[in-house]
């Protein structure tokens, strides 16, 4: 590690390694040249109203045309002023205008092997129908929807259905509990719960219907109950008056319902995410920004051809299934596969088979993921034919290196560039990423901004620093996909993201720039690790104890030290059936070996799992509270799994 000034945070990535895209990539690439990409970075950033004007205009179906550009009273933005379009007409109607009609839209596979596909045209009346039913149980525009549904074509369906009339949705992971439900429905004021008698979980039922009985006790405001036969489980209490079948309400509908011309800023949806602390933010995005971010984001990063099909293993519970699951993909007329199951059942090889199976040519999955099907080992990869796939993404975290490698060799069989993608919640779509037919990738890097966006790196005061040394990520400019607000909560909008640089985005991320001007994301600003000054980022850490062969996972938290300001805590899960006293000092070795004597964690907990959200991100708010032995404070709603944080306890 070389040795520097206090404050700064020790950049301690070593890697060098440099991946050009293959020259035939290249060749049919959308972005082929690196005159092409300046082109329109400098414009986006010169002439934003210019710029995105003429995307607008071309990308987006509009009823009514807009006015000004973009309205910027800091931090509040209008973009495409007085103009009317519709999300639901962007993503199907306008894909029929355009003669793909008959183009597979959605191809849907369940967990128990079942498979359903729906054109564009087949996707319309779909959400004509269920629009139509929304309309009929009172549903008016500006009205909240929750949605708790299982992975089925009906949860996208349900998601447009709402758009089309101008609806707000907020879908809720179909793992959250009664608890967190009814403080989302109490929260957003939903009127309505869409759900299901039931889920697929390797190979178990899940009574969703039951859970969101429970939260229904608790959510006043909700007035109606829309339930999917998933299942087939009769047996589900209906509550008079308030439930109804989706078959008996939405089947018998006209399956033509004309889109609602809509403001550009017509609220879209509510997406709940947890902040460090304190209840779950309501993050709100608007109609027309949200929905151009989405489909040119999607167009310039995973490079849309016609004959693609196209693979985003999210759930739509997340911001990556709203976006590169429903809104962006349809809007480019992709053909998505859409997949309700887990990685592991009926066995470790369901993705591969997938792949297979489909001929999936562009595949979007998580580091999390990534890292078990190392774990579960290369024979489940091996029985399956890849070579369909050209590209490879990845998104939630920072991809260790090792990972990365993995993922480029045996997944991409070396010849499919990787995009690592940096956004949030949210910017609503991607912000940081190669572009695949011209960025050279190196591993760890989400490597440079995408037109429109105008990065700086800054200190506590808000002042720029070196952008070699790191500091907190923000954005300058405003962009269409942005966020418009925290629902309800206009003062944690402005605290939260706007308070600490004037005018500026706040992402809460750390971040530094090499000379080269690619990007490194250092983790969340709470993360940052400080040992007898020096600031030391806890994904590096995580990176170099991963890089040991019998690591699968760690996470990485500093704790209170009399002596040193913090120590370094880690968790680790290992492939040592009994790590021991041995194990632990080898570790210890490694990390200074990759690192420094700096780096080199003071505590080593053997874990059966890091504590995770059910998004695949650790907590490691929850693991610094473990490692300074304190209670767990704050809102654990998205915790994974309960046990394992019990379990880390008894490891102390
Ligand atoms: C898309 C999503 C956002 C936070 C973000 C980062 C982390 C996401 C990457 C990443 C490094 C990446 N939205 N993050 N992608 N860190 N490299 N490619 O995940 O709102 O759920 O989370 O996730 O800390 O701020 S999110």
């Amino acid at each position: 590690m070389t040795d520097t000034a206090a404050g700064q945070i020790d950049h301690v990535f070593h890697e060098r390694r440099l991946f050009p895209p293959p020259a035939e990539f290249t060749a049919k690439a959308v972005i082929r040249s690196q005159e092409q990409y300046d082109d329109l970075y400098q414009r986006a950033r010169d002439d934003r109203d210019g710029f995105w004007k003429q995307e607008a205009e071309q990308h987006l179906h509009w009823f009514e045309p807009f006015g000004e550009v973009c309205k910027w009273n800091a931090p509040h933005a209008e973009w495409f002023v007085g103009g009317k379009t519709n999300a639901s007409y962007n993503c199907i109607d306008r894909n029929i205008d355009q003669g793909r009609g008959d183009r597979a839209a959605i191809i849907w596979e369940g967990e128990p092997g079942d498979t359903r596909t729906l054109t564009y045209n087949e996707l319309k009346s779909e959400v004509c129908k269920c629009a139509a039913a929304l309309r009929e149980l009172g549903i008016q525009t500006g009205d909240v929807v929750s949605i708790y549904m299982p992975m089925t074509p009906e949860l996208a369906i349900a998601m447009l259905a709402c758009a089309r009339i101008g609806a707000i949705h907020s879908v809720i992971f179909a793992g959250f509990s009664a608890e967190s439900i009814a403080d989302r429905n109490n929260d957003a004021q939903a009127k309505m719960v869409i759900t299901s008698d039931g889920l697929h979980r390797r190979g178990k039922v899940l009574p969703l219907k039951v859970t969101v009985d429970e939260a229904l006790e608790k959510s006043p405001s909700v007035q109606t109950c829309l339930v999917l036969r998933r299942i087939g489980n009769d047996d589900v209490p209906m509550k008079d008056g308030r439930d109804v079948w989706w078959h008996d309400v939405v089947d018998k509908q006209s399956d033509d319902l004309p889109a609602e011309p809509l403001d550009s800023e017509t609220p879209l949806f509510i997406l709940y995410t947890s902040g460090s602390t304190g209840k779950p933010k309501g993050i709100l995005h608007s109609t027309a920004g949200y929905n151009l971010w989405a489909k040119r984001t999607f167009q310039w990063v995973f490079d849309h051809r016609d004959d693609d099909v196209y693979w985003c293993t999210a759930d739509c519970g997340w911001i990556t299934g709203h976006t590169y699951i429903v809104y962006g993909p349809l809007a480019a007329g992709a053909t998505c596969l859409m997949f309700e199951g887990a990685p592991n059942y009926p066995a470790e090889d369901r993705f591969w088979e997938l792949v297979e199976k489909y001929k999936v040519t562009i595949l979007y999955t998580a580091p999390t993921a990534i890292r078990a099907f190392i774990k579960w080992g290369d024979q489940h990869v091996d029985k399956h034919d890849l070579s369909s796939l050209r590209l490879l993404g990845s998104v939630g975290e920072g991809i260790n290196p090792e990972a990365w490698m993995w993922y480029h060799k045996k997944i991409g069989g070396s010849s499919c560039p990787i995009v690592d993608t940096w956004w949030q919640t949210e910017t609503g779509g991607i912000m940081m990423s190669p572009l695949p037919g011209i960025t050279a990738t190196k591993p760890g890097s989400c490597t440079q901004p995408l037109p429109g966006v105008v990065p700086s790196i800054v200190d506590e005061t808000g002042a720029s620093v070196d952008a070699e040394h790191g500091g907190m990520l923000c954005i300058d400019q405003p962009w269409p996909g942005m966020l418009r607000g925290v629902w309800g909560d206009e003062e944690r909008f402005v605290e939260t993201y706007w308070a600490t640089v004037k005018g500026k985005y706040l992402t809460g991320d750390n971040a530094r720039c090499d000379k080269d001007g690619y990007y490194w994301i250092m983790g969340r600003i709470d993360d940052v690790i400080n040992v007898s000054g020096h600031r030391l980022s806890t994904i590096e850490v995580e990176s170099a104890l991963v890089s040991h062969e019998l690591v699968c996972e760690a996470a990485v938290v500093g704790r209170p030290d009399d002596l040193k300001g913090q120590a370094i805590a880690a968790f680790v899960t290992v492939t040592d059936p009994n790590p021991g006293e041995e194990l632990r000092q080898e570790l210890r070795m490694h990390v200074r070996k990759q690192i420094g004597a700096l780096a080199q964690p003071d505590d080593i907990r053997f874990a059966a799992a890091v504590p995770k959200t059910r998004s695949g991100k650790i907590m490691r708010r929850l693991l610094r509270d473990i490692a300074a032995g304190r209670e767990a404070a704050g809102d654990t709603s998205t915790l994974e799994d309960y046990s394992v944080l019990a379990t880390l306890r008894e490891e102390e």
